[in-house]
């Protein structure tokens, strides 16, 4: 039975980041435009059409929690703390690099940090609707989207024309298109990559500013993968198949996504904001750019979102596909709009799909690992 390993040239999150700080730093020295973003909420394309450089904020580790505390209330999600931290501290150079930041009225507590950060540095909110649908969510939305737009002109002093629009909607779906194949090669049974290698190429990626280069990199990846499937993994057993949802997991890699491999199975999809989430769902090229923008990022399955059925619909989809044995929910600290979708996400994958459930309630400190580690190791064995 293949065991869970990694490749030989791989690259943990922590040095893919540190290598991007230093691209980040040559980047800012030439003089090019640098948006820090945190959500899948965010319209990458407008960034892109601004001949800016979008990059994912810092947002894990406990090291900064502390430094956030002295504003922000210790019982809050450890994502919304480690981001304020970050960026108060000045210990995220993403932050320090970045001209101004984008982001969204997803969750209370995220919304109310941004008023915050704000004090340090041009933070552009979106407001979003509370629904997808229903009393002119699109609509409203839509001037959102069409606000980054007139903001980032005013901001840097420029005009962003249609067309750059439609190129950086075409880049963004090319990317997609790669970043969806390199997910579903875990779809194979076994899979030939572990959940802790596609969590982690697909978060150090984030930090990639060229495009072209993310694209090759991905579908070089996915052939390799492929072609290891073929020679090393096809017709053999596979262990028990994990599918992660809930919060993102980006903080929690090791301690959860490694964690279930080490102790015997794979984890082959995430139903989070760290999977295939948005990435399966292009932007419509055809339309007019700002509405296709619109209606693409209201679709995103959130459970900020409400209500939020798609996000049962995509499980299940994703339970099928990727032929999953049990289902994870990692429900970080004070999350109340995951942890309360928890009830309704337990009683659709064990009533309705007939597969095991476990929720792990965290947040990003060691101190509750051995407590992580019994729960898991007792899911696994029942898998
Ligand atoms: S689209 S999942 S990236 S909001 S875990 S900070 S919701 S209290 S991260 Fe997210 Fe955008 Fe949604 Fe995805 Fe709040 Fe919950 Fe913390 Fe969260």
């Amino acid at each position: 039975m293949p065991e869970f390993s990694l490749p030989e040239n791989f690259e943990t999150y922590p040095e893919a980041r540190k290598k991007a700080f230093i691209t980040m730093k040559e980047l800012k020295e030439q003089g090019r435009r640098i948006v820090g973003v945190f959500c899948t909420y965010t319209p990458w394309e407008l960034i892109l059409a601004a001949d800016a450089v979008a990059v994912v904020l810092c947002g894990i580790g406990d090291d900064n929690i502390p430094a956030a505390e002295l504003r922000l209330p210790k019982n809050l999600c450890p994502l919304i703390k480690a981001s304020y931290g970050a960026a108060v501290t000045d210990r995220c150079p993403f932050f320090y690099f970045s001209d101004m930041v984008l982001a969204e009225t997803t969750c209370d507590g995220k919304k109310k940090m941004y008023e915050l950060m704000g004090e340090l540095k041009h933070c552009h909110i979106m407001q979003l609707p509370p629904g997808k649908t229903g009393r002119g969510a699109l609509e409203f939305w839509k001037q959102e989207v069409i606000s980054v737009k007139e903001d980032l002109e005013q901001f840097y002093g420029i005009t962003i024309t249609e067309d750059k629009i439609r190129d950086a909607i075409k880049l963004r779906n090319r990317e997609r298109k790669a970043v969806l194949d390199f997910f579903e090669v875990a779809r194979l049974k076994p899979s030939p990559i572990s959940g802790y290698e596609i969590n982690t190429v697909i978060s150090s990626n984030e930090f990639s500013p060229d495009l072209e280069e993310k694209i090759a990199f991905l579908n070089q990846r996915t052939t390799e993968l492929k072609d290891l499937y073929e020679r090393e993994y096809k017709g053999k057993p596979s262990r028990p198949r994990v599918l992660i949802t809930g919060c993102p997991t980006n903080g929690v890699m090791d301690k959860i996504v490694k964690r279930i491999e080490e102790l015997g199975a794979d984890v082959v999809g995430f139903e989070n904001c760290c999977g295939p989430r948005e990435k399966k769902d292009p932007i419509d090229e055809e339309k007019d750019p700002i509405t296709a923008i619109a209606e693409k990022y209201l679709r995103v399955n959130c459970s900020v979102m409400s209500p939020n059925p798609g996000r049962l619909e995509a499980l299940d989809v994703q339970i099928d596909e990727y032929q999953v044995d049990g289902v994870v929910e990692v429900l970080l600290q004070a999350c109340h709009t995951f942890a309360i979708e928890s009830d309704a996400v337990k009683k659709f994958v064990t009533q309705k799909k007939h597969i095991p459930y476990i929720a792990i309630n965290t947040d990003y400190s060691p101190s509750d690992q051995a407590q992580i580690d019994t729960r898991l190791g007792a899911f696994v064995e029942l898998l």
